[in-house]
């Protein structure tokens, strides 16, 4: 079989002094970190969307990428199955486990459903003939309801009740896919689910039927009996100004509002959290606290700009904040780290594919031994511990244990007067500390 790559080698783990922009300096699969190993710790995925479907193309031009196996000719099924085997070598070239796609990324759409599950169910053929041959395997499936033009009002959440109805249709069949695959997972991102307007929009009636069509979706998985978790994906805005599943909190109310919060976790993306005006820090903290991470979309915006631009994360802070929080977290579970990134419109070489993800892969692998390093010090965990101290003992535990009543709380201060004092919450001092393990 031809080489799609031919100049880059599987790249290899040659230590944080390697100079070497092929090689991992900090991601060594089989090097185990509190008693698992890297690549178990991290589960890599790579996503189909931006890395084989990407152009490079802005609202100021056309793409630019250069991507000579898509100038092979052929129909358009006939490139969608050359790109599997592209997608692969990439795949394990850079000794990934897992990969992520949208039904839209991997297949054309034919001239009517039932010519577009063909192409589908032809693609996944050979998907699954890949998976088999190198032992990748699919971290999770979801279907692409947002690109076509009939979902411009949105899809579940659309004023048309047909686009609804192509949307359960085309949702059945990922699900199929999915479990073809034997995806652990399925995404739901919340496309074109939001409003721009509310002069033309009936709010509450749009989130019952995006309810009303995650309990079919629950109903359609349990009757195929695919063994998938099901992951919501929070975005505030973009594409439209109001998203409906707009950050962890808003997701998880919505869940709860609609009996769905047992069936559901959190597909957590770090760009979103910032557009949402959070950190992931924050975003994984809050879904983490509840039991409600589910997996990651790894990758970073720009701090300068208001868009989802999708970069690859490099930066140290937030792959060791996201790593406190996976282990404090006990792990991943089935869920795993999706590279939802591209690179850039200058980009556009496709070494650059091998460049970005190695930056990526190695930026959570520090984080992953700083975290560690972090928790094995515990001085962070003790602090946090004595901060709390007078909930411990006294009239805070009996807070706690539900013993006070807002009379006790009435008797206890009368007695005493005022709160004797407070202690400082250190955070230099603690920010000072987190930079004595990032090296
Ligand atoms: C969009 C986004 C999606 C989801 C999958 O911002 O992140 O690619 O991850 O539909
Ligand atoms: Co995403």
């Amino acid at each position: 079989m031809a080489a799609y790559f031919p100049d880059v080698p599987a790249i290899p783990y040659e230590g944080p002094d390697s100079k070497n922009p092929l090689a991992f300096r900090h991601y060594n699969p089989s090097e185990v970190v509190d008693g698992k190993t890297m690549k178990d710790h991290l589960r890599f995925a790579v996503c189909y969307w931006h890395t084989i479907c990407g152009t490079g193309s802005d609202p100021f031009g056309p793409g630019c990428a250069v991507r000579p196996w898509d100038d092979l000719g052929g129909t358009p099924l006939e490139v969608a199955l050359r790109r599997v085997d592209v997608f692969f070598e990439l795949v394990t070239k850079l000794g990934v486990p897992f990969y992520c796609f949208h039904d839209r990324d991997v297949a054309p759409e034919g001239k009517d459903l039932k010519e577009t599950n063909a192409n589908l169910d032809a693609v996944v053929k050979k998907l699954k003939a890949k998976q088999q041959e190198t032992g990748v395997q699919l971290l999770w499936g979801t279907a692409n309801l947002f690109s076509n033009k009939r979902f411009v009002h949105g899809a579940s959440t659309s004023c048309n009740a047909d686009v609804f109805a192509y949307a359960g249709a085309q949702v059945k069949k990922a699900l199929e896919a999915t479990k073809e695959l034997g995806g652990t997972n399925y995404v739901f991102w919340g496309g074109r689910e939001g409003y721009h307007n509310l002069y033309n929009t009936d709010l509450k009636r749009e989130f019952d039927h995006l309810a009303k069509f995650l309990h079919l979706a629950i109903e359609y998985r349990n009757s195929i009996k695919l063994d998938a978790q099901f992951l919501i994906e929070p975005k505030p805005k973009e594409p439209t100004t109001h998203q409906y599943d707009s950050d962890a909190a808003a997701c998880m109310a919505f869940l709860r509002t609609y009996g769905l919060e047992k069936e559901f976790k959190l597909n957590l993306e770090t760009n979103h959290a910032t557009l949402a005006g959070h950190t992931m820090f924050h975003e994984m903290t809050y879904a983490a606290s509840y039991g409600m991470l589910g997996s990651i979309d790894a990758n970073r915006g720009d701090e300068l700009i208001g868009w989802d631009t999708d970069q690859f994360p490099t930066n140290l802070y937030t792959t060791t904040q996201m790593m406190m929080v996976i282990l404090g977290a006990g792990g991943l579970g089935r869920g795993g780290l999706n590279f939802d990134a591209k690179v850039r419109r200058e980009s556009f070489e496709p070494v650059d594919l091998f460049h970005a993800h190695i930056g990526g892969m190695d930026a959570f692998a520090q984080g992953l031994k700083i975290a560690s390093a972090i928790r094995k010090d515990g001085g962070l965990a003790k602090f946090v511990k004595e901060r709390y101290a007078s909930w411990d003992t006294g009239i805070g535990a009996d807070i706690e244990a539900g013993k006070a009543d807002f009379a006790k709380l009435e008797a206890y201060m009368l007695a005493k007067g005022d709160v004797e004092k407070n202690t400082s919450g250190r955070q230099e001092m603690l920010e000072n500390y987190i930079n004595r393990f990032i090296k």
